[in-house]
C-alpha cells in the first residue's frame, strides 16, 4: 500500500509542473525539450561531438555539453576527440579546420574571444562546427551552441559569428570580508573566505559558468570601501584558489585596494603616493600577488570619496594615485581601474558637478594602464539619470561604465525591474562630443577615441541565497548586463527573450506577455518612485522607501530635500544656467534636449528645472496633476504585471510561480506607499488637490514618516 502511495506521489510530481525549481540552475537550466519535432532535429544533427585537445577550459567545455545535452535531448551524446568520425558537430580551433581555404580570414575576423559557428558538408555529411582561435572562445561558442536549443532555434543551417565589443567586461562584487554585501538584498557573499582556500565551494564553479555563459571575463571580489586585509598574504592565498577555478572560464580577478594599506599593513607613515617608500611598498605587494595569480586583472579603487582614504589626503591628485598604482601593475600588464565617484560634503558645488569638476581637467594625466569608471549618471543609480556628463568630456582617458546591477534604488529584491531598459537608455544617449551619433556606447568601446582598453562593469546583485539573485526576476539582470557588455546593441527585447526561454519557458503565450511586462517594468517603477526626473528622495542610510521630507543629515548632499527643492512656488532643481549650471558640463547638442523649460524632455524636467506647481505640462495637464498621474498610473501598471503573472499558473514551476506572485503584492504595497507618501508630502509645497478620481492615500503623512526600518538589508 505504501508502495503505491509512493509512486503515485512520484508520478505526480513527474507529470505536473510541480517539481521544485528553486531558481540555483539560473539560465542553464537543460531540462528536456518538448517540442517533439525539434528535438528530434536535435537529435539528428548531433549524434555525436568531437572536441580535439586536452585543456582545463576544453574539459569544461565537455562537461557542459555532457551536462546540458543529456538533459535538454534525454539521451546520452558521445564525445569523442577525432573530427573526423560521424560527429555531427565539431568544436575546433580556427587553425585545425581542415580545408584551409578561408580560415586566415575568419582567424583576423574572430579575435581572441570571439567564436563562429555553421553547418557544412564534410565527406557527403552534414556537420555543424563551432570555432575559435582560443579556447576560450570554444567556450562562449559552445554556451551560445546550448542556448540554440535552449531556446528553441533551428540548426538545421547555422551559421553565425560573435566577437565582444568590448574587452574588459565585469561584474564588481561590493563584498566584505564578514560576508555581509553592502547594497546587497540575496543574502550573504557567496565568497566563505573563512573555509577557503581549503574548501571549494561548488557554488564557484557555478557561478564562473554562469558568468562564462554570458561573457563576464573579469570579477572584482571585495567592497570598493575597502578593506586591506584582502592584501595580506594569508587572504591573497584564499584569493588565490578562486583565481584557480575562474582561470578556465576566462574569468580574471580584481581586487579593491584600500588606498591607506601601506599604513594599515606595511607601518609606514604615510600613504601619499609620492613618495617612494609607498611605491616600493605598493611594487612588492604586488609583485607577491602575481607570484600567486600570474594573470592576477589589477586594482579597483574607490579613493577620496564617502570618507575613503586617497591621494587628495596628501595634497595629491587622482591621477597621481592612479598612477603610482599603474607603475607597481605595469609589468604584469596589470590595469587599475579609478573610479569616479567621487564628491565631497566640505564642496557647496551642485553634486551633479564635482566628478566632472575633479576629473575633466586630469584628462590625459593618467597612466596608459589605467581606466576611470564612471558610474551611469552623476548622482547615483537613479531609477532614471541623464547620462554622466564625464562620458565624452575625457578624450585622452579610456572611460570604463559602471551600471549597478543590484537594485540599492530601484526596489531592492521585492520589486521586478527589468534594467536592459535602463542600460540601453544610457548606451544609446548621444553625447555630442564628436558631433551627432557620439553615443555613450561608442565612447565607453573605445572607437570614438581610438581607445584599445574599453570595458563595463555592472555592481553585482548576487548573493548566497540559493537562487542567487533573491528575486527570481532579478537574475536576468545579471544575465542582461553580462549579454550587453558582450554586445551592447542586443535589444532588451532579445535579450528578455531568450532569458525568458532558457529561465522559464519556450511557450509562447507566456513569453508575449511575461515579456512585455519586463519591458515595462523599469518604465513602471520610475513613474510609482522618481516620476518627470525627480531623484534621490529615498530613506536614508538603508535607501528603502521613500523619505523626500529628511533635511536633517550632516551631509547637505545626503538631504532629499537638497535634491527635489520642493516650494511653494514649484518643485525640481534649476541645474540650467540660472541655477547649478551642471547643464553646462553637457555638449551644447545635447544641453539643447534640457535647458528651456517649454520643449525639456519631460523624462529629466524636475531633475533639471524648478517648475512652477501650475506649470503647463506636454498633455495639457498642470504639473501637480501631472505627479499624481504618473504616480497612480505607476501603482495601477505594477496590478497590471501581477494580473500578466496570474496568467502564467500553469505554464511553469509552482514554486516560481508563487514566489513572483507574492513578490508582486510586496511591491504593489510599496508602490502605494511610494505614491502616497511623496504625494501627500509635495502636497504640503502644491497646496493643491490630488483629484477625486483617484483613491485617495488611506494613512497620513505622519504614519509615512514616522516608519523606520532598523534592519533593511544591505546598509
Ligand atoms: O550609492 C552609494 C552607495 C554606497 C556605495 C557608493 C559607491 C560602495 O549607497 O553604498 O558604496 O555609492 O558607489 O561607492
Amino acid at each position: 500500500m505504501k508502495k503505491i502511495f509512493f509512486l503515485f506521489i512520484v508520478s505526480l510530481l513527474i507529470c505536473s509542473n510541480i517539481i521544485a525549481e528553486d531558481g540555483y540552475r539560473l539560465w542553464l537550466r537543460y531540462d528536456k525539450i518538448n517540442n517533439p519535432a525539434l528535438l528530434a532535429q536535435y537529435k539528428k544533427n548531433i549524434q555525436a561531438i568531437a572536441i580535439k585537445g586536452t585543456s582545463p577550459t576544453l574539459d569544461i567545455i565537455r562537461t557542459e555539453l555532457k551536462n546540458g545535452l543529456s538533459g535538454l535531448l534525454d539521451s546520452e551524446i558521445k564525445i569523442t576527440g577525432n573530427a573526423g568520425s560521424n560527429a555531427g558537430v565539431w568544436i575546433c580551433k580556427v587553425a585545425d579546420l581542415p580545408g584551409g581555404d578561408n580560415n586566415k580570414e575568419i582567424a583576423e575576423q574572430l579575435g581572441k574571444e570571439g567564436y563562429k559557428i555553421f553547418s557544412k558538408i564534410s565527406g557527403g555529411k552534414k556537420v555543424i562546427v563551432i570555432c575559435a582561435n582560443t579556447d576560450i572562445g570554444l567556450l562562449y561558442g559552445t554556451f551560445n551552441f546550448l542556448r540554440l536549443l535552449q531556446t528553441n532555434q533551428s540548426i538545421e543551417n547555422v551559421n553565425t559569428s560573435s566577437v565582444p565589443k568590448l574587452n574588459l567586461r565585469m561584474l564588481n562584487h561590493w563584498d566584505n570580508l564578514n560576508r555581509v554585501v553592502e547594497r546587497g538584498y540575496a543574502g550573504f557573499s557567496i565568497w566563505n573566505w573563512h573555509t577557503l582556500p581549503g574548501y571549494i565551494d561548488p557554488r564557484y564553479i557555478d557561478y564562473a559558468r554562469a558568468n562564462a555563459s554570458i561573457g563576464i571575463n573579469a570579477v572584482s571580489l571585495t567592497n570598493v570601501n575597502a578593506n586591506a586585509t584582502i592584501l595580506t598574504k594569508s587572504y591573497l592565498e584564499k584569493v588565490k584558489a578562486l583565481a584557480d577555478v575562474f582561470r578556465p572560464y576566462g574569468i580574471k580577478i580584481f581586487l579593491t585596494a584600500r588606498f591607506s594599506a601601506p599604513i594599515e599593513l606595511g607601518k609606514l607613515s604615510t600613504a601619499d603616493p609620492l613618495n617612494d617608500s609607498v611605491q616600493n611598498w605598493w611594487n612588492n605587494k604586488v609583485k607577491e600577488i602575481y607570484s600567486l595569480i600570474p594573470d592576477f586583472g589589477g586594482f579597483l579603487v574607490k579613493a577620496n570619496s564617502e570618507g575613503q582614504p586617497g591621494p587628495q589626503d596628501y595634497k595629491r591628485t587622482h591621477a597621481d594615485g592612479a598612477n603610482m598604482l599603474a607603475n607597481a601593475v605595469a609589468p604584469y600588464k596589470g590595469i587599475i581601474i579609478w573610479r569616479a565617484f567621487v564628491y565631497a560634503a566640505e564642496n557647496p558645488v551642485d553634486r551633479h558637478k564635482q566628478a566632472y569638476d575633479d576629473f575633466v581637467p586630469l584628462d590625459g594625466k593618467f597612466k596608459r594602464n589605467v581606466m576611470v569608471q564612471v558610474k551611469n549618471g552623476a548622482i547615483d543609480f537613479m531609477p532614471r539619470e541623464p547620462f554622466h556628463p564625464l562620458f565624452g568630456a575625457m578624450p585622452k582617458t579610456p572611460l570604463m561604465m559602471e551600471f549597478q546591477v543590484t537594485q540599492e534604488y530601484l526596489g531592492q529584491a521585492t520589486n521586478w525591474v527589468y534594467l536592459a531598459p535602463l542600460y540601453k537608455e544610457v548606451l544609446n544617449s548621444d553625447t555630442y562630443c564628436k558631433g551627432k551619433g557620439s553615443t555613450v556606447a561608442k565612447v565607453i568601446d573605445g572607437s570614438i577615441d581610438g581607445h584599445t582598453l574599453n570595458g563595463m562593469t555592472g555592481v553585482s546583485n548576487i548573493g548566497n541565497d540559493i537562487n542567487w539573485c533573491g528575486h527570481p526576476i532579478a537574475q536576468a539582470n545579471w544575465y542582461c548586463l553580462g549579454r550587453l557588455e558582450w554586445d551592447y546593441d542586443l535589444s532588451s527585447e532579445q535579450i528578455a527573450d531568450e532569458w525568458l526561454r532558457m529561465s522559464f519557458t519556450n511557450d509562447a503565450a507566456f513569453l508575449q506577455s511575461v515579456k512585455t511586462v519586463m519591458l515595462q517594468s523599469r518604465e513602471i517603477m520610475v513613474d510609482y518612485m522618481n516620476p518627470l526626473g525627480l531623484h534621490h528622495i529615498m530613506g536614508t542610510g538603508h535607501h528603502y522607501g521613500p523619505a523626500p521630507w529628511i533635511s536633517n543629515l550632516n551631509r547637505p548632499e545626503w538631504n532629499p530635500v537638497y535634491y527635489h527643492k520642493a516650494d511653494s512656488i514649484g518643485i525640481g532643481f534649476n541645474r540650467t544656467s540660472t541655477g547649478s549650471n551642471a547643464l553646462a558640463q553637457y555638449f551644447p547638442e545635447a544641453r539643447k534636449q534640457w535647458e528651456d523649460i517649454n520643449t525639456c524632455d519631460e523624462k529629466y524636467l524636475l531633475w533639471f528645472q524648478h517648475v512652477a506647481w501650475d506649470h503647463k505640462m506636454k498633455s495639457g495637464r498642470t504639473l501637480w496633476n501631472e505627479l499624481c498621474k504618473k504616480y497612480y498610473s505607476g501603482v495601477d501598471s505594477v496590478v497590471w504585471m501581477k494580473n500578466e503573472w496570474l496568467k502564467q499558473k500553469n505554464k511553469i514551476d509552482e514554486q516560481r510561480f508563487n514566489q513572483v506572485k507574492m513578490l508582486l503584492d510586496i511591491q504593489i504595497d510599496e508602490a502605494k506607499w511610494w505614491r502616497n507618501a511623496c504625494l501627500l508630502y509635495f502636497q504640503t509645497f502644491s497646496k493643491m488637490p490630488i483629484p477625486a478620481s483617484y483613491e485617495q492615500p488611506d494613512k497620513t503623512l505622519e504614519y509615512y514618516k514616522s516608519l523606520r526600518f532598523p534592519f533593511a538589508p544591505g546598509n
